[in-house]
């Protein structure tokens, strides 16, 4: 069930359904929280099944009296995931986003449920927070996001963050060296999203507005960079399409 569908009115994404003269960069602004629900799940493969593993996983790797981090939390579906699975004893919850809007929506949906576990959002960069005490990291789908040069950074910060035993879970879009795979593998995704009522329109002017804001990794690059941090064990444990789950143990 999406944790959030039935709180919002599944305010359907039209955001780029009329010729726009030109198309911006994409942000994550007023317009887009409006519509994210909508538009998570009508352009990634598999968001659910993903939201799904992520409260498995926090279920099996939460540690008594340590911090869950959320980053890039958006409107705190994983975190809402994460704090009804959590089985482990005096546990806190890190959300952070770099958009207000974003941060101020995430908080409404937070106060709708109740729960013992506390939650902290902040807005903030979080290539520039710390990890501390931490079993349980959450990256769904915004390390895309970060400059590429900082990634490696961000997660050295987050290997040395986490305790022994504690775990990454890191979605991304994936792209392919292979160039007829990554044809035939985007043409898939294509068609989901077609499938999913999105016009030609509007899958045009959403590429053009992520050109150099989405910035994909290969599995490799993900895989290298993981052991290069110092996780000994990672791997993908979802994929549809080119889009990926992984997990990185410490
Ligand atoms: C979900 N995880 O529903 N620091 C913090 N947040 C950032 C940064 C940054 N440097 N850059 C971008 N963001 C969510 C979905 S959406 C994915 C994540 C998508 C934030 C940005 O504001 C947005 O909310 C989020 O990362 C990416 O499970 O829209 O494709």
């Amino acid at each position: 069930m999406n944790t959030l569908s039935h709180l919002t009115q599944q305010q359907k994404d039209t955001l780029y359904a009329q010729a726009h003269e030109a198309v911006g960069a994409f942000q994550f602004d007023e317009s887009v929280v409006a519509v994210f629900p909508d538009m998570i799940q009508r352009s990634v493969p598999g968001y659910q099944t993903i939201l799904t593993g992520i409260g498995e996983l926090t279920k099996k790797y939460a540690q008594n009296s340590t911090k869950l981090y959320d980053l890039g939390c958006s409107l705190g579906a994983a975190t809402l995931t994460m704090r009804r699975s959590i089985e482990s004893k005096s546990c806190e919850i890190i959300a952070i986003d770099n958009s207000e809007a974003m941060i101020q929506r995430a908080q409404e949906y937070l106060h709708a449920y109740h729960s013992e576990i506390p939650v902290h959002l902040h807005c903030a960069d979080m290539t520039k927070v710390p990890i501390e005490n931490a079993s349980v990291v959450v990256i769904n789908f915004t390390l895309q996001f970060i400059d590429p040069e900082q990634r490696e950074q961000l997660l050295t910060t987050i290997y040395q963050g986490l305790n022994p035993g504690g775990i990454l879970i890191l979605s991304e879009k994936i792209h392919f060296e292979d160039k007829a795979l990554q044809e035939s593998i985007e043409y898939m995704h294509l068609q989901f999203k077609r499938a999913n009522g999105y016009s030609e329109l509007e899958i045009s002017q959403k590429r053009s507005s992520l050109e150099n804001v989405l910035i994909s990794d290969t599995e490799h690059t993900h895989l290298e960079r993981f052991k290069k941090v110092g996780f000994k064990t990672s791997g993908i444990w979802f994929q549809a399409y080119n889009f990926s789950s992984f997990i990185a143990i410490k």
